[in-house]
């Protein structure tokens, strides 16, 4: 088996020394995580798994040089690079990703612009993707994509490739609804469409997980059962996978002679003072000026600490160039040196600043040698360093002060947990950690490294990759019952060979789409046109059993000579008779219902009420669809009790609760249908619940399909009415006409 990892970046990055291209490690949580995670040495779960990585290079070259490139990157790497053009990565990347996803999806929106060629050219980074993606690709083999840079493309591959399973893991926050609804309409809704292409969408976090599922109710109507939910004609699972680290690297750390080096030096340097670590990359969603802000409060308040503590802060240079990051820069530079010279003297300075990215074994030492790290971002995915910080603690030692607000805060809460926004919290939090007893320190670390010990990057990648294999089989368990161009194939010979063949056909959400206003829903030419070639085959029965009522029939389908089913069976006219009712049905219980319902409405915006002759139908498809559940669960209870004594029953159906009088449905109208003629053709073709009546009386040699992948007692299931007018336009092609 074969797993392709798609990311922006590749876990190393070209570059040109004079005539030379070079290739280094790419830094950063996820090329260094996956690359260990997906190491047959480390992670033995995976050793039969063969593994390409494809992404950006980190930079483009001449059209002339690309082959050789591509070659050399795949064959000593494993690495197959996308070559983007400067200036569509421009606009992607710093553009799109980083000046409207990034600050907006880490709650900066006075910071995202929204700019028309930023999107085009993230559509056409992703459509790029798919395009290299789709040369790769073969039978057989996974996908797993990463992040918010390549959200569009599990549709967009999905498309192309629909056997092959596609995951999706974000690094960075999902944002709760209220934020995610800033982003212009068309561009939420195709970045929700495009990542439900996956069949596995995987977060940090259970927030994540729960702000991305509302945002899908929210936007796309679409609902959610325990984190799956049905997509088209693909089932998708949103779940939590919290990313771990690699644990033994960084707590054998100090096998290494260069660790213990770099680990001397820095004890030389700092002699008995207590550490405090800070180390981030720069960027405003990180809380360096509140970090500074606590350390500087703290400071003041414990002047007893002043000459024995020292604050590290390593800010490794990202984004240079662009404006917000430049002026932070600016700021932090000030900012230390205002404390430093407020609190410093000629023997002690407080705060020890370096802006440069470290190698590994400096940074072992570092993590080593602090007695606490703080780690205070005012929004972060995950933030890999606390874990890492723990893991290096190979004594149990060390305290970790971390923001509430990053992702991590949810497995780690034996550490001091912090809200960034309030300095008193931070310098409070800082005096506790310096002034914490040791045993304290190792009971909480204990518990904290069997976390991530248990928990590590190698359980991360595996339980995501095992999970996207099972999908594979869950996949084919809904599509089962999904009419295969096989069983349209024998469908329509059994429909040619017949002599008496009779249709029932559903009309909302089978022949035309479900709209928010249903006097809106009216038939296509394409569909009159199709019911009008089958009908006048002399051998074949179009029945069009609906929940309408009688009027709307009338309005739209005068001129066919077919048979009607108003309000679900209420009403039959057969073809060219007049209307009936198939039961002394009362009406007269409407009067108590009806007030009922007004109130109901009242309290739902978009709710209305649609008052049949034998029937009343609540539709709430155009309401908040959060408070539209609410309030047809409240709906559904108050009927009980006032339908306790009255014979009428009420059903739920797509977007809508029908109130009508028992004993009567599509069933028991079919009936009457079925036992006019001998059949030897039936087929009957619904997408909602009131259909499944009809489903269950039909003979056993009959045909049925269900719209949408639900469980049904139909036989087969087709994912949309698309396909229901391709597959009348087939059928008319095989009738014989009169
Ligand atoms: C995203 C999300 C999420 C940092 N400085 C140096 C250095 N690093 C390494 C650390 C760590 C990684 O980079 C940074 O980890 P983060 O967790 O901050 O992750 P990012 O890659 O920035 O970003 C984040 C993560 O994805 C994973 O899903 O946690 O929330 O924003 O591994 O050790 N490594 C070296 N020198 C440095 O100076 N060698």
């Amino acid at each position: 088996m074969r797993l392709l990892i798609v990311s922006n970046r590749l876990p190393v990055t070209l570059s040109r020394k004079g005539e030379e291209f070079v290739f280094e490690k790419s830094v950063g949580g996820l090329a260094t995580g996956l690359s260990s995670a997906l190491d047959p040495q480390h992670n033995p779960n995976i050793s039969n798994l063969e593994t390409l990585w494809i992404g950006w290079p980190g930079m483009d070259v001449e059209d002339p040089l690309k082959p050789a490139l591509t070659d050399q990157m795949q064959s000593q790497f494993n690495a197959y690079p996308v070559f983007l053009p400067e200036e569509t990565m421009e606009n992607f990347y710093h553009g799109f990703c980083n000046s409207a996803i990034w600050p907006l999806f880490h709650y900066f929106p006075s910071y995202a612009a929204f700019k028309e060629k930023h999107w085009e050219d993230y559509q056409r980074v992703n459509q790029k993707f798919c395009e290299i993606l789709a040369q790769k690709i073969k039978p057989g083999d996974m996908v797993w994509i990463h992040d918010y840079h390549l959200m569009l493309l599990p549709k967009l591959l999905r498309e192309k490739f629909p056997d092959t399973p596609i995951g999706f893991f974000l690094h960075i926050p999902f944002p709760s609804f209220e934020i995610f609804r800033l982003l212009p309409k068309a561009w939420r809704s195709a970045i929700l469409e495009g990542l439900l292409g996956a069949d596995l969408i995987g977060f940090h976090a259970h927030d994540y997980v729960q702000y991305f599922l509302r945002c899908v109710l929210r936007i796309l109507g679409l609902e959610h059962n325990m984190g799956k939910l049905v997509v088209e004609d693909h089932l998708v699972h949103v779940d939590i996978f919290p990313m771990g680290i690699h644990f033994s690297r960084f707590n054998e750390a100090l096998k290494d002679p260069e660790v213990q080096r770099e680990t001397e030096t820095l004890k030389q340097t700092l002699q008995d003072k207590k550490i405090i670590l800070s180390l981030d990359r720069l960027d405003y969603t990180k809380g360096i000026l509140n970090r500074l802000q606590g350390f500087e409060n703290f400071l003041e308040k414990n002047p007893q600490w002043h000459n024995q503590v020292t604050l590290i802060l390593v800010l490794v240079p990202s984004r240079i160039g662009v404006e917000h990051y430049q002026l932070m820069k600016k700021q932090i530079d000030e900012y230390i040196s205002l404390i430093n010279g407020k609190f410093g003297n000629i023997q002690w300075t407080p705060i020890l600043y370096q802006y440069r990215s470290l190698p590994f074994p400096a940074l072992a030492a570092l993590y080593h040698q602090s007695h606490i790290a703080l780690i205070t971002p005012l929004r972060d995915g995950m933030n890999l360093v606390a874990k890492e910080y723990l893991a290096s603690r190979a004594d149990k030692s060390g305290v970790l002060i971390l923001s509430e607000m990053a992702g991590a805060a949810h497995e780690l809460g034996e550490a001091l947990l912090i809200n960034p926004t309030t300095s008193k919290e931070i310098a409070e939090a800082i005096q506790m950690a310096i002034e914490m007893p040791i045993s304290e320190q190792i009971r909480r670390n204990e518990i904290l490294q069997r976390r991530l010990q248990q928990y590590d990057i190698v359980r991360w990648a595996s339980e995501f990759i095992e999970k996207l294999k099972g999908m594979e089989e869950k996949q084919r368990g809904i599509r089962a019952k999904m009419l295969t161009a096989k069983d349209e194939k024998s469908l329509t010979a059994k429909f040619v060979k017949a002599d008496r063949k009779l249709l029932f056909l559903d009309y909302d959400g089978t022949l035309i789409p479900l709209r928010d206003d249903p006097e809106r829903a009216e038939p296509t030419s394409e569909l009159l046109h199709a019911l009008e070639e089958l009908s006048k085959d002399p051998k074949t029965e179009i029945v069009l059993i609906s929940g309408r009522n009688r009027k709307f029939l009338e309005k739209w389908f005068q001129s066919l000579p077919i048979h009607w089913v108003a309000e679900h069976g209420i009403w039959i006219k057969e073809k060219g008779g007049d209307w009936m009712l198939t039961q002394s049905a009362r009406n007269d219980w409407k009067s108590k219902i009806l007030p009922i319902l007004q109130v109901f409405s009242d309290r739902l915006p978009g709710a209305f009420i649609e008052e049949k002759e034998y029937a009343i139908a609540w539709h709430f498809r155009k309401a908040d669809p959060e408070l539209a559940s609410l309030r047809c669960k409240e709906l559904l209870d108050d009927l009980i009790l006032f339908t306790a004594n009255i014979d009428i029953q009420v059903l739920q159906g797509n977007k809508v609760v029908e109130i009508r009088n028992a004993g009567i449905s599509k069933g028991t109208a079919a009936m009457r249908f079925l036992s006019k003629d001998a059949y030897d053709f039936i087929l009957a073709i619904g997408d909602d619940n009131t259909d499944e009546d009809l489903f269950q009386i039909l003979p056993k040699s009959a045909d049925s399909i269900r719209i949408g992948l639900t469980s049904t007692h139909a036989q087969f299931n087709l994912p949309s009415h698309k396909q229901v007018l391709s597959l009348l336009q087939r059928l008319t092609e095989r009738s014989q006409p009169r």
